[in-house]
């Protein structure tokens, strides 16, 4: 009976809610102030689950409070419905990818609907409908127009299993990120977005969000992208006519390289032994099959027993001439920088354990025992007068440490006694005077590989004529949409299911030229890459977004999920951001001014997951208690950025205070419009304190503090009727309405059943947050105890900061005191503030 009267209170308000856009944004005419409110979006893979339980009640807590601090609020709702495991799905069980996601979403739009989040649902979108996915094949034209995206041929990380093309990103410690197979390389030819042109302002551009997003996340953005600054050096090759360049963060130890290393797996490598004997080809063709089946962490691993062959050739040093053999080796990656390195094995580890491995020479340039800060040493000398060097510089050779501190430069020619900092400077000079390299920096960052061979994304909108020319589909004829999937093999292929669609794939190009669709779709981190600015025109069909609407609404103000979008996501999300301020079409160079990455539900300290059958069900959960005594306990589990443990998550203890506020609603005697400054001053306190601590508690989302406050609240009502002066004491009214407003961001349901009582018209959620009267936040009261020769006297309610003086005369001015102390005299008052006052009295 209870769990059927909590049900329908929850459909009650939630139709209530919906039939009048209680939660829809204000529109253009709308003048309050404006806060943008997002959760990540959802992928529908199946029902809701508790990672989605926590990030939606996040949101609408903060999305309830500013409504109530006087806010118009966007709070929308959509989906990220492309994606292969729609497309896996099908295939596993014959159905169309189209119907599994959109099935999902129905399942999990019933599930938030029912959990009762203030969402503006008029402008829900989900990515796969050709609305959404049309502007995306803008966007891409966009980049195209400004040849920030562009095809070429090189080798990719490919799963075997999934058949498909991952970006860095998702390939984790070698694996496929969603399917764990081990990932090779393959060469493909495919389209990018240059996300490399940004990476300097996505580098630079995290200082302003700084104390705005977890410093952690901040964090692996910079080391994501990976600026090194340093130098690009020409190395003549004998025998061939252009030098090739390496890159180094140590140009100042030029003069100490011995020898040069380029990555077997390179262009380079395969031409420079082209015209090698054959025992040197068969070498390294062995050596090369053997690399490719190594990821690139195993490759880069310091500890690992160094491997490579020579190639036979020679490179000359730029500065002294030197003739430098050339070796491939692994520890030399392909896709950074050039491919190639000079080897200083006494600077840098690597080339240490390589020089030591194949006994190549080793040449120690930078004296890491001599002073830097400028001080010139004295220098001891021996009886014969020779120098005694007190901290003799170790051999790298011998210790098989690399000297990789600072120090002065020695056996390097002109630069010799130079700091490494006036080295580096000195070195680039001479070479820029010769020609012979430039100062340069690298970004770990690589360009955005957005080409998939699946089914289940948005079709790249480019035609590709028979000679070989691409264009672009003209605008007027986007969106380029899917094909019906049941006419389609998706079994992966290795290639696009898509360009296996005949009629779908022959197409003419704007001037009629008979033509083949690109077959790939693209990565669907395009589609949450701007999704943030399609919910401001949501229903718009001329535009992407309302430039208007976007000065209005955006940057977001607060943005929530999971700290597995701290790379990817975001940094997509930054880099469209920047090429949309380019264009003219927002204002901002950051999408989200302020990040709170909530913490995981865990069971027994496992993260939840379907593959080990330790899943709690949200919908049971949500059938069981109702949605807000779920919410009640989420959000009292813990704070919000830390892991929960589901035992710490008591949906029993959250429905009992949800009856308790209940039931002081249901007491309160007087009507409303009372005047509370009558009431009882003890609870009247209680309830300024709560309005005075709550906003700036939601503002640093300390949203379990909040919650306990309610708590207090509410026994402290409880008390006060039961009590003082019952129900009808103004105070008590007072303490409910603010439960009421406060409850809300927790357990909207109950705080409008709390409203409706207290004679309100609904909607609790709009009702202003009543300002704390500054006269009752003074300190608290404690109460302080007077004795008269050692026997206890008196009480008195005194301020917890009063001084002793005060103290002093209060007790010697009480009634009972003076009673007991009678004709006597007070010879000695020892006081004791706030809590003792002790009299002797003769
Ligand atoms: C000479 C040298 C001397 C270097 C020294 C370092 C220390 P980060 O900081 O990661 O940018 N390097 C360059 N290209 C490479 C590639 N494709 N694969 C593997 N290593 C590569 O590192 C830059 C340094 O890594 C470069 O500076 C280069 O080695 C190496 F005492 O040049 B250095």
């Amino acid at each position: 009976a209870e769990s059927d009267r909590i049900h329908e209170i929850q459909q009650k308000w939630q139709q209530y809610w919906e039939e009048h856009g209680t939660f829809h944004a204000g529109g253009s005419a709308d003048d309050r102030p404006r806060k943008y409110v997002l959760a990540m979006f959802p992928y529908p893979s199946g029902d809701m689950h508790m990672g989605h339980a926590e990030n939606y009640l996040y949101s609408d807590i903060v999305a309830r409070f500013w409504r109530h601090r006087g806010y118009n609020v966007l709070h929308p709702i959509g989906w990220d419905s492309f994606g292969l495991p729609a497309e896996n799905a099908a295939i596993q069980r014959g159905a169309d990818p189209r119907e599994w996601t959109y099935d999902n979403i129905a399942q999990q739009r019933t599930s938030l609907k029912r959990y009762g989040s203030s969402f503006d649902w008029s402008r829900v979108l989900h990515t796969s409908d050709p609305e959404y996915y049309e502007w995306n094949q803008w966007l891409f034209q966009q980049l195209y127009d400004r040849d920030l995206a562009y095809r070429k041929e090189s080798p990719v990380n490919w799963c075997p299993n999934d058949q498909t093309v991952l970006a860095n990103e998702q390939v984790v410690d070698g694996e496929c990120d969603r399917c764990g197979a081990a990932v090779i390389k393959r060469k493909l030819t495919q389209w990018y977005f240059k996300i490399t042109d940004y990476a300097d302002r996505l580098l630079d551009d995290l200082n302003q969000l700084e104390g705005a997003w977890p410093s952690k996340v901040l964090q692996m953005q910079r080391n994501w992208i990976g600026r090194s600054i340093g130098a690009d050096i020409d190395f003549v090759i004998e025998g061939r006519t252009e030098p090739v360049t390496v890159f180094s963060t140590r140009p100042d130890t030029l003069y100490g390289a011995t020898f040069m290393v380029v990555a077997p797996d390179s262009d380079l490598a395969a031409e420079l032994v082209a015209d090698a004997s054959p025992e040197t080809k068969t070498r390294f063709d062995e050596y090369l099959t053997r690399t490719q089946k190594q990821t690139e962490i195993e490759r880069q691993s310091v500890d690992r027993e160094k491997t490579g062959v020579p190639l036979d050739r020679f490179a000359i040093n730029p500065v002294n001439g030197e003739r430098l053999p050339i070796w491939a080796a692994d520890y030399v990656l392909a896709d950074y920088g050039h491919g190639a390195v000079m080897a200083v094995p006494a600077h840098d580890q690597r080339d240490l354990d390589f020089a030591r491995t194949f006994d190549l020479p080793v040449r120690v340039v930078v004296d890491t025992t001599a002073p830097v800060t400028g001080v010139v040493p004295v220098i001891e000398t021996d009886a014969d007068g020779a120098a005694i060097d007190p901290d003799p510089l170790p051999d790298p050779v011998v210790t098989g440490e690399a000297l990789a501190g600072e120090g002065r430069m020695i056996n390097s020619g002109e630069i010799n006694g130079l700091s490494k900092r006036n080295a580096i400077a000195r070195v680039t000079e001479i070479l820029e005077a010769k020609g012979a390299g430039r100062a340069a920096k690298q970004f770990r960052l690589r360009d955005w590989l957005i080409s998939r061979q699946r089914f289940w994304g948005t079709p790249i909108p480019m035609v590709h004529t028979e000679d070989g020319r691409i264009e672009k589909v003209p605008a007027e004829q986007l969106p380029v949409t899917l094909p019906v999937a049941k006419d389609i093999d998706l079994t992966p292929k290795g290639t696009s299911p898509l360009g296996g669609a005949t009629e779908w794939v022959t197409t003419t190009t704007a001037s009629g030229e008979p033509a083949r669709r690109d077959p790939d779709t693209m990565d669907t981190f395009v589609d949450s890459s701007w999704y943030f600015l399609r919910f401001l025109s949501a229903r718009d069909e001329t535009v992407a977004f309302d430039p208007a609407e976007a000065r209005r609404w955006a940057p977001v103000d607060t943005y929530i999920g999971g700290v597995e979008h701290a790379i990817l996501h975001l940094l997509y999300a930054r880099f469209i951001t920047k090429v949309l301020f380019d264009m003219g079409l927002v204002d901002f160079t950051e999408p989200f001014s302020s990040l709170i990455n909530q913490g995981m539900v865990l069971l027994d300290g496992a993260k939840m997951s379907k593959s080990k059958g330790n899943l709690v069900s949200v919908s049971e959960q949500l059938d069981e208690h109702g949605s807000d005594a779920v919410r009640v306990a989420l959000a009292f589990a813990g704070p919000v950025e830390d892991d929960k443990d589901w035992k710490d998550v008591h949906t029993a203890g959250a429905k009992k205070f949800l009856a308790r506020a209940m039931r002081a609603a249901e007491d309160v005697a007087s009507a409303p419009g009372v005047d509370f400054s009558t009431g009882d001053e003890a609870l009247r306190r209680v309830t300024h304190r709560v309005l005075a601590d709550a906003p700036g508690m939601i503002e640093q989302t300390k949203f379990n503090v909040v919650v306990a406050r309610l708590m207090e609240l509410v026994n402290a009502i409880r008390k006060t009727i039961d009590q003082g002066a019952g129900g009808a004491d103004p105070a008590v009214r007072e303490a409910v309405e603010t439960v009421a407003v406060v409850l809300d961001l927790f357990a909207p349901h109950t705080a409008e059943e709390v409203w409706h009582r207290l004679g309100f018209e609904p909607s609790v959620g709009l009702a202003p947050w009543r300002e704390a009267d500054p006269a009752l936040l003074v300190e608290d009261t404690v109460t302080a105890v007077v004795q008269v020769n050692g026997k206890v006297r008196s009480q008195l309610e005194v301020s917890a900061t009063i001084d002793p003086e005060e103290l002093e005369q209060l007790a010697r001015a009480d009634e009972k005191v003076q009673r007991f102390v009678g004709d006597g005299q007070i010879v000695k008052a020892i006081v004791r503030a706030p809590k003792i006052v002790s009299l002797v009295v003769k």
